[in-house]
């Protein structure tokens, strides 16, 4: 399909930004004020390149991580992110996020969970064309009083000439604090997803009703457009999905645990350097600076936490 080609998520956040400033149109809902491009659509072709590396826009790993460990864990109580960014207070009703709860909404249920069903659906028919994960709900999302409607209708997913491609529909994007997150997160699924299927990544296809940007991100957004920034940063291949619960015990444990030496590390050096990013996190919490550069002296993803 004919629509923008992107080889890292900087250039296609570097896109959507100068699309929305040059093109985009007042728009306030819910008395907050916007500028909104409509409709709007990408493609990533490599789904790895999933971590923005522009240092204008400082973009926050451990909240990714965060919100992925809180995903596969099928969690719905909002402390589990507050931890890493405030603003998610904004979406709960008594410590719940009711509707964005991804995780829970794919994950919950045991082998006749959504996720379950896509894989094995995708492991009997390999070309079907019925692996669709659903979040949206229509009983709440038209309900004007809910304060969070999910945000991602459905994602789809297609094995073609060996390679799983992803394909998500949003009904509305925030192109700072929401698509850069989704991304990151929905890119992860596609790579397990594929790994568990014994296939390569294919592409990630991004669609989307409302593309905006807030008016309190304006200044930052013209920061990012200005920089003309053309690096990126391509994660490392997804090794030993098996010992990934191992990283999700680790992320509670920094999170919540007393001391941060009880966590347990796995064998794997790909979760573990996610750990490592995770602990130097709560280190730089705590002001303990020279220890958490220490533990990221050889850390793949060091550049996103100085
Ligand atoms: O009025 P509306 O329900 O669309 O407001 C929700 C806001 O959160 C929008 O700016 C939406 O784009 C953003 N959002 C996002 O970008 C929310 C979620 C949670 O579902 C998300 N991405 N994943």
């Amino acid at each position: 399909m004919e629509t923008n080609r992107f080889h890292n998520l900087d250039e296609v956040l570097l896109y959507s930004i100068s699309s929305i400033l040059d093109n985009g149109s007042p728009i306030s809902t819910r008395n907050l004020e916007t500028k909104e491009i409509f409709p709007f659509s990408f493609v990533l072709e490599n789904p790895r390149n999933r971590c923005l590396a522009n240092p204008s826009r400082r973009w926050n790993l451990p909240l990714a991580l965060g919100e992925l460990s809180w995903h596969f864990t099928g969690d719905n109580s909002v402390d589990a992110l507050t931890y890493y960014a405030k603003q998610w207070s904004n979406f709960a009703t008594d410590s719940k996020v009711l509707e964005s709860c991804y995780g829970k909404k794919i994950f919950e249920g045991g082998n006749s969970s959504q996720w379950n069903r896509v894989f094995s659906l995708l492991s009997r028919d390999r070309e079907s064309r019925r692996a669709v994960l659903s979040f949206y709900d229509p009983n709440n999302g038209l309900d004007p009083n809910l304060k969070d409607v999910a945000c991602t209708c459905t994602i789809q997913f297609l094995i073609r000439e060996n390679r799983l491609n992803a394909i998500t529909y949003m009904r509305s994007n925030d192109v700072i604090w929401g698509l850069p997150y989704d991304v990151f997160f929905f890119t992860m699924l596609q790579e397990i997803l594929a790994y568990k299927l014994g296939v390569e990544v294919g592409d990630y296809y991004h669609f989307v009703g409302s593309l905006h940007l807030y008016k309190r991100h304006f200044g930052l957004a013209e920061k990012v457009r200005d920089s003309r920034f053309n690096g990126y940063f391509e994660m490392e291949p997804l090794t030993d999905l098996e010992l990934m619960d191992v990283f999700l015990d680790a992320e509670s444990q920094i999170r919540t645990g007393e001391a941060l030496e009880t966590f347990k590390k796995s064998n794997s050096n790909y979760w573990n350097s996610l750990t490592d990013v995770l602990i130097s996190h709560r280190l730089l919490r705590e002001e303990r600076n020279e220890e958490a550069l220490g533990l990221l002296s050889k850390n793949p993803y060091k550049e996103f936490m100085i």
